[in-house]
């Protein structure tokens, strides 16, 4: 019996252009304008300095728990740059830059973090998601609203971000198959950060790159320097173009890394070293884009301030809105609440009535509180 090589197709390419001192490739420099290489790093910029302001509004107790994208700047915009405004976004939940280039007021973001389910409501002319946390689940989503638009004749390409992780879940892998076997115009952008909380990248997959998980359901999958922005759109370019020509999908792995924490409630000394740190460090997106608009003339001097300033505002805005109402976080799960939660509700909603306990009293319990299934009610 001859043995017969069936698919000798099979390459996985990984994709640079800028060195990390903003040299360049320039057999593969993308078509991109002054003004759109200006944009696009301000766009960075914005994204570095909004996260950073981000941590220091959690730490003060300003807003809540949130994911930062510090180091993962170009695989978000190099990414969101390529789409068009009836494109389709469709993020998890460390896209902040993305989100902004799309449209999504500051103000509107921060007001999300701090609990208001307005600020998690996309507007009705946006074409976006909300915020996605379960891992993974946006991504069938991501394909069914690709799938619309291909049943509706429309002309629009869907992009969705997702995490390392996310591609252990059965949801990635789903999703995956329906859009090729369907061949509908999606672009799956993995952010391959390294890191899923303190689970490294090796112990997710045994694969030599997240890439070639496209090949398996017959898309085409190219790695990506993640932290080249000009790599990253190049190869976004060429995947939203495919796409809206009814070519497909894609699947672009950007390789990057988690500069910051996982969460503001989460401390990665625990399990990762310092010298990795460092070392990515040194691959900074934001260091290597300056550098190389640097030599072609084209850093505006005042954009951090200016960038700044506009967050600065936008806090001004959402800090003059008044906080967010805890009950409104038993309205949007269920249609009728299970009768636990209806009497956790009715507590909180007594506990509000009654105005905060004074300074050195207990915080007395009503005697028909019910413990959640499963917990017993302790009190303290
Ligand atoms: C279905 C599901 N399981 C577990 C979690 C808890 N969780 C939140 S983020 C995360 C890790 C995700 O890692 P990755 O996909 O690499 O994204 P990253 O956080 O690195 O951006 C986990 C396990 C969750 N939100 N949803
Ligand atoms: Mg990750």
């Amino acid at each position: 019996m001859p043995r017969i090589a069936l698919e000798p197709r099979f390459q996985v390419e990984h994709l640079s252009v800028l060195d990390s001192e903003g040299n360049l490739d320039t057999a593969l420099e993308p078509k991109l304008s002054a003004d759109e290489l200006k944009s696009l790093y301000r766009a960075m910029v914005l994204g570095r300095r909004l996260d950073e302001r981000m941590v220091r509004l959690q730490r003060q107790g300003r807003i809540g728990t949130f994911a930062p994208i510090k180091g993962q700047e170009a695989s978000q915009m190099g990414t969101a740059f390529t789409l068009r405004r009836a494109d389709w976004m469709v993020p998890s939940f460390r896209e902040i830059a993305a989100m902004i280039w799309r449209g999504w007021p500051i103000e509107k973001l921060l007001l999300f973090y701090a609990g208001h389910v307005e600020g998690g409501r996309p507007a009705d002319d946006q074409h976006d998601l909300p915020i996605t946390i379960p891992v993974s689940t946006q991504l069938p989503h991501a394909v069914g609203l690709a799938y619309a638009a291909q049943y509706r004749g429309d002309d629009v390409v869907v992009m969705a971000y997702f995490g390392d992780g996310a591609t252990s879940e059965g949801d990635f892998h789903e999703a995956m198959n329906f859009a090729g076997v369907w061949h509908v115009p999606v672009v799956f952008v993995c952010q391959n950060n390294q890191w899923a909380i303190s689970v490294p990248l090796k112990k997710q997959t045994h694969s030599r790159t997240i890439a070639q998980k496209a090949l398996a359901y017959g898309l085409p999958g190219v790695q990506v320097d993640g932290n080249d922005v000009l790599a990253v759109y190049a190869a976004a370019r060429e995947a939203v173009d495919r796409a809206r020509a009814g070519d497909g999908p894609t699947l672009i792995e950007c390789v990057t890394y988690r500069l910051g924490f996982h969460t503001t409630a989460d401390d990665p000394s625990k399990y990762r070293s310092e010298e990795e740190v460092t070392m990515w460090e040194k691959k900074d997106p934001l260091t290597r884009f300056r550098a190389y608009l640097e030599q072609r003339n084209l850093l505006e001097s005042d954009i951090e301030s200016r960038v700044d300033e506009e967050i600065a505002a936008a806090v001004q805005r959402f800090e003059a809105t008044p906080p967010a109402d805890p009950l409104t976080m038993f309205d949007h799960a269920y249609a009728e609440l299970p009768p636990d939660l209806e009497a956790q509700r009715a507590e909180m909603a007594e506990r509000e009535a009654a105005g905060p306990p004074r300074v050195g009293e207990p915080t007395p319990l009503p005697p028909r509180a019910t413990p959640m299934r499963g917990q017993r009610l302790t009190r303290r």
